[in-house]
């Protein structure tokens, strides 16, 4: 959704999937190449501008991108190892929200200077656009995010994310502002501390935070009055 780095003519006709047990799609392959994991797999059909689907073989890595898919089958399946995904086209309902077809939700990264308020604030703007604040409850997703992220801290310097995360209600009991337990975590090492790095106490809100020797976002928790940039999402329409 964030990447359009690549462009190229596509032709219709019928193609096998190289090293896949598929039957063959209409279309033509975009790349055939490794991919160090299905996330990485649905980034290079990110960053084609005529990827319609990808198969993502586990056991040996390697990623095939198709372009003009007319084949309609179901969002995702895992047939032994394999993985399908197609990149669906929806519409966002609200201004500046782009589609994610990975995750199937409408997206707003909230960047600038003006636009970074505190968690509840931050909130509030969301619901006011009919979402939330963006609930990371998966490795797939959390691993898409820092792709995101990574991108657009490479392009803006933006360092710190509200997430719809927090212990508000039971300090040391995290949970998501869906009601949902968390139980995947991509906490940096000592976090959750209840302290933010200026020394305060009282943090309870989960940010991503860029970590400048990783190279790499992870979840810390943080005054909830900090005011940084917040990720929404929402609903997507057909
Ligand atoms: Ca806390
Ligand atoms: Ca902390």
């Amino acid at each position: 959704m964030l990447l359009i780095l690549f462009s190229g003519k596509a032709e219709k006709f019928m193609v096998n999937i190289p090293e896949l047990d598929v039957s063959p799609v209409q279309g033509s392959i975009g790349k055939s190449t490794t991919a160090l994991g299905l996330i990485e797999c649905t980034f290079m059909c990110d960053s084609e501008e005529f990827c319609d689907a990808i198969y993502y073989n586990q056991s040996s890595s390697r990623c095939t991108t198709v372009h003009n898919q007319t084949d309609n089958y179901s969002i995702q399946t895992e047939l032994s190892g394999i993985y399908y995904k197609t990149k669906e086209v929806k519409t966002c309902l609200y201004e500046g929200y782009e589609y994610a077809w990975e995750l199937d939700v409408c997206l707003k990264f909230y960047i600038t200077t003006t636009e970074r308020l505190s968690w509840s604030y931050s909130r509030t703007r969301c619901q006011n656009e009919a979402g939330d604040l963006v609930v990371v409850d998966s490795e797939f997703k959390d691993k898409l995010f820092l792709l995101y992220l990574n991108h657009i801290h490479d392009m803006t310097s933006v360092q710190r994310w509200w997430i719809g995360g927090s212990d508000v209600l039971n300090e040391g009991q995290f949970e998501w502002i869906s009601g949902q337990n968390i139980t995947y975590t991509n906490w940096d090492p000592g976090q959750p501390d209840n302290a933010s790095n200026d020394g305060t106490t009282n943090a309870d809100c989960i940010q991503y935070f860029f970590r400048t020797i990783e190279q790499s976002f992870a979840w810390l928790d943080l005054r909830c009055d900090s005011n940084i940039s917040s990720i929404c999402e929402s609903r997507a329409f057909i």
